[in-house]
């Protein structure tokens, strides 16, 4: 048997390069040979894409921050389910386009979102499925509210993206401090450097924590 997969999340803001190098990452995983599932939230599932349609579009926004989570976490408990568990137990790597950390930063510290409400639907959603990685891309605010907007083209902004530079700058912070309490679980990296340095350093990382680790013999039965 394969044992269990890996799982590696990335975390950022709107515009940080999260989706590049999530995708970019999940193809130098197959090179080596590796078999990878490459998914995002809100969505990853069919369940999930239609929740995720729902809450971008900014209809469920007067219902109120606690039903946007509530909202998060049915779309998280689908994917989960029906998605990541499913391929990491099959023993593929699973990599994802945000995950637990964007609500407890969207809906926890800037939603006001009372974090025991965050703590026991991720444990509801979540349970064994934590990431083993979380690759944090850091830029600033403004540099990454640009990238978004550059790549959206004439496109309306989304829910989130059409908040304030100052909201934006509060949601970098947060990551960094949650970041800062789970050392083991993230690695931070300056979404700012040019695209092949950020894929070089991510690559770094996945190669100390996840992939050079010395695996534990198996069980020999005599
Ligand atoms: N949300 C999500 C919550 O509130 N709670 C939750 O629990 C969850 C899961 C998702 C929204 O939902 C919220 C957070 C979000 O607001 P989304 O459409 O999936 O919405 O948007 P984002 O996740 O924010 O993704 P973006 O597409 O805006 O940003 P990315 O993925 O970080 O950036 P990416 O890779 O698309 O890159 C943006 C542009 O920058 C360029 C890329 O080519 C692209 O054009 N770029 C670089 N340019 C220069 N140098 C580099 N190093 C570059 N890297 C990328």
């Amino acid at each position: 048997m394969s044992g269990r997969g890996k799982f590696i999340t990335f975390e950022g803001g709107e515009g940080s390069g999260k989706s590049t190098h999530a995708a970019a990452l999940a193809e130098a995983l197959k090179a080596r040979g590796l078999d990878v599932v490459l998914t995002r939230e809100p969505g990853g599932s069919p369940g999930a894409e239609i929740i995720r349609h729902i809450i971008l579009s900014g209809i469920a926004k007067p219902l109120g921050t606690e039903t946007e989570t509530i909202l998060f976490a049915a779309a998280r408990d689908d994917h989960v389910k029906a998605t990541i568990l499913p391929a990491l137990q099959a023993g593929r790597w699973v990599v994802c386009d945000r995950f637990v950390d964007s609500t407890r930063v969207y809906q926890g510290t800037l939603g006001k979102v009372d974090m025991k409400l965050i703590r026991a639907l991720e444990r509801v959603t979540v349970g064994e499925a934590m990431p083993d990685l979380t690759i944090l891309l850091d830029v600033p605010a403004n540099i990454g509210l640009a990238r978004a907007k550059t790549r959206r083209g004439s496109g309306v902004a989304d829910r989130f993206e059409a908040e304030s530079v100052e909201f934006h700058e509060e949601l970098r912070q947060a990551f960094l401090n949650i970041a800062a309490r789970e050392p083991k679980r993230f690695a931070v990296i300056d979404g700012r450097a040019p695209r092949d340095v950020v894929s070089e350093r991510i690559w770094q990382a996945v190669q100390e924590r996840l992939l050079d680790v010395p695996q534990p013999a198996e069980a020999v039965t005599p």
